[in-house]
């Protein structure tokens, strides 16, 4: 999981900072100028970013909310930001009441305000900032839609940052397992196969995996904003800040990778003149679509080409993970060892675990940053599933309460991503009942095995059966795709609820996380993660069946389980898991945290 909040790096010298309702005022008077109704404010950036640079916090810089999705519609006459459930309470708090009204998306949709407002309500929007899908939504509801040349934000945002310029690092082969040159060769048989003359990628994760590079233009997301075209006959053109690209990485990319500015982008869009053109209509800019039909380009619509391919990690790429897990296991092993020593002598609270436990991982070889912001939830905390702690609502672990404790890292090898609830003190027979079905389902998605074709949101409902029973749920999904040193958030594969006609199945190399939970309001929250790789099942048979592997390395808490509620085969499961952790991590960590491995791994 990962929430993120980036701090405003604007200079404050000599700038007058307005309020929020100075802002929607100015907004305004730009509306009635355009002669349009009201304007789309994305959280988003460019290149559709799950967490975007200071540079694209244009949704923060005009309501305050940090929230990490959701919208806001401005009119004449009223200010509204939608969200979801995850956020109503946290905007509730950040925006002023006397400007915004918040709306729990759960309670109404933007469409179905957007089509109370009737034919005649025109809405204004940046076309860089929205997906042709999204637009096509909102269509539907009938109003009319104005895309605008210049973001009416940009021009009244008077200490907007720079947009980031970090020098882009090299993606060594030995971690990528494949070089960009290949990778490139392939994507053009692809092309070559589809009869597309050139493919546009914009999603700066698949530029990065293809070109074998990272970034450091936005905090925990090792990527490099850009853009890219990819010819059939193998030239690549780059579009970016030409800053970030210095001599090494220039001889790295080669002479059929040209970098440009960005602002040469729409040029090279533009001269695409009756060619046949791959583009994601999902994930690109609705702006890119409609400059391509404007120069009579053929579309070909279908997904970024690069997505599959950077979710099925190759052998380098597993065996990298796997190296990094140990690494990230170990560092969360000294942190809990550490924890159980302080806690014996003192207060600790939310804030000195994420000091230490970031000091701890910066220990390890290969570490970078990390990959979200840790969500430390002591008691109640633990039960607001996007928790992150500050200074005011830093909170002390109290004993007979639960912790709970989502992080992760970014090593040159691999992203990790890891949920630990542990006992703090003697836990309730309460806690223990949920803690341990949480335990019930995550086993179940550990042990699973599914044929050839299978979809994660099929195998979905092992992880709830065990809550369902008791008539008990969890509002997450139960697992996210995970990149190579790359997002810790990563499509197209996913464990979830939601059923979807262009559900990808879970494929040889992909890395998912398994992570269900129950949180029970007001009091604590459980939530058991482990990233797992899909491998192939040795079963007889003619059909191809598959498995996972689990990568994470860290105990699951025993003081929590209620062993009369497990089988003799998930108990089998969590010894041999436990047994595998002793024994990897046992080189890896120091005398201290070697004694509470061997008491934390006791078998049952
Ligand atoms: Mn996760």
């Amino acid at each position: 999981m990962s929430s993120i909040s980036i701090t405003n790096t604007a200079k404050s010298s000599g700038i007058i900072r307005m309020t929020s309702a100075q802002k929607v005022a100015k907004l305004r008077e730009i509306l009635e100028e355009l002669g349009v109704d009201g304007f789309l404010v994305p959280r988003t950036d460019e290149f559709q970013s799950e967490h975007v640079a200071p540079s694209s916090e244009r949704l923060r810089w005009i309501s305050n909310f940090t929230g990490s999705a959701g919208t806001a519609v401005i009119t004449r006459d009223q200010a509204l930001l939608f969200v979801d459930g995850r956020y109503t309470l946290q905007a509730k708090q950040q925006v002023d009441p006397e400007v915004f009204e918040i709306i729990w998306t759960g309670h109404q949709t933007l469409n179905v305000w957007f089509a109370a407002m009737g034919p005649d309500f025109s809405l204004a929007f940046d076309p860089w900032l929205h997906t042709e899908r999204e637009m096509i939504r909102y269509s539907k509801a009938g109003i009319d839609l104005h895309p605008l040349a210049e973001n009416p934000i940009d021009s009244i945002w008077n200490d907007k940052p720079e947009m980031p310029k970090a020098p882009i690092q090299t993606h060594d082969l030995k971690y990528a397992g494949q070089s960009h040159r290949d990778k490139i060769k392939d994507l053009c048989n692809k092309l070559h196969r589809h009869k597309v003359d050139a493919c546009i990628l914009t999603l700066s994760d698949s530029i990065c995996w293809l070109l074998n590079i990272r970034g450091h233009d936005i905090p925990c997301s090792p990527v490099v904003l850009s853009y890219l075209i990819v010819y059939q006959d193998g030239r690549v053109d780059f579009f970016l800040n030409p800053e970030k690209v210095t001599e090494d990485v220039s001889r790295h990319l080669g002479s059929a990778i040209t970098s440009y500015p960005l602002d040469q982008f729409e040029t090279a869009l533009e001269s695409l003149v009756d060619k046949t053109v791959w583009v994601d209509d999902k994930t690109a800019p609705i702006q890119i679509l409609s400059i391509l039909q404007q120069s009579k380009a053929k579309l070909h619509c279908a997904q970024d080409p690069c997505i599959l391919l950077k979710a099925c990690k190759n052998s380098v790429e597993l065996e990298g993970a796997r190296q990094a897990h140990i690494r990230d296991g170990a560092a969360l092993c000294s942190l809990f060892a550490w924890l159980e020593g302080a806690l014996a002598k003192g207060t600790i609270t939310e804030i000195d675990v994420d000091k230490k436990l970031l000091s701890l991982r910066q220990e390890q070889d290969l570490f970078q940053e990390v990959s979200f912001e840790s969500i430390t939830g002591a008691g109640a905390h633990g039960a607001i599933i996007h928790y992150r702690v500050n200074e005011k609502t830093n909170q002390s672990l109290e004993k007979g309460s639960l912790f709970l404790l989502d992080s992760g890292g970014q090593y040159l090898d691999g992203t990790t991503d890891v949920t630990r609830t542990i006992a703090i003190g003697k836990p309730g027979d309460e806690m223990k009942r949920h803690f341990t079905l949480v335990l019930k389902g995550h086993i179940a998605i550990a042990t699973a095995r599914f044929p050839y074709g299978t979809c994660g949101e099929q195998l979905d409902v092992l992880a709830r059966m065990p809550l369902w029973r008791e008539g008990l749920d969890y509002e997450h999904g139960t697992g996210h795709g995970v990149g190579s040193y790359l997002n810790v958030h990563e499509g197209p594969q996913r464990i979830g609820k939601q059923v979807s006609n262009d559900a990808t199945p879970l494929m040889l190399g992909m890395i998912v996380s398994n992570e269900p939970g129950y949180y029970a309001e007001g009091a604590y929250g459980i939530r058991i993660e482990s990233l797992v790789a899909v491998r192939e099942a040795n079963i007889a048979g003619t059909k191809k069946y598959y498995e996972f592997e689990t990568l994470t390395m860290a105990p699951i808490c025993i003081d929590l389980i209620d062993q009369s509620l497990l089988t003799n085969d998930e108990i089998t499961w969590l010894n041999d898991y436990h047994a595998l952790v002793l024994k990897t991590l046992s080189p890896h960590v120091d005398d201290a945290t070697h004694k509470w491995l061997k008491i934390q791994t006791r078998a049952l």
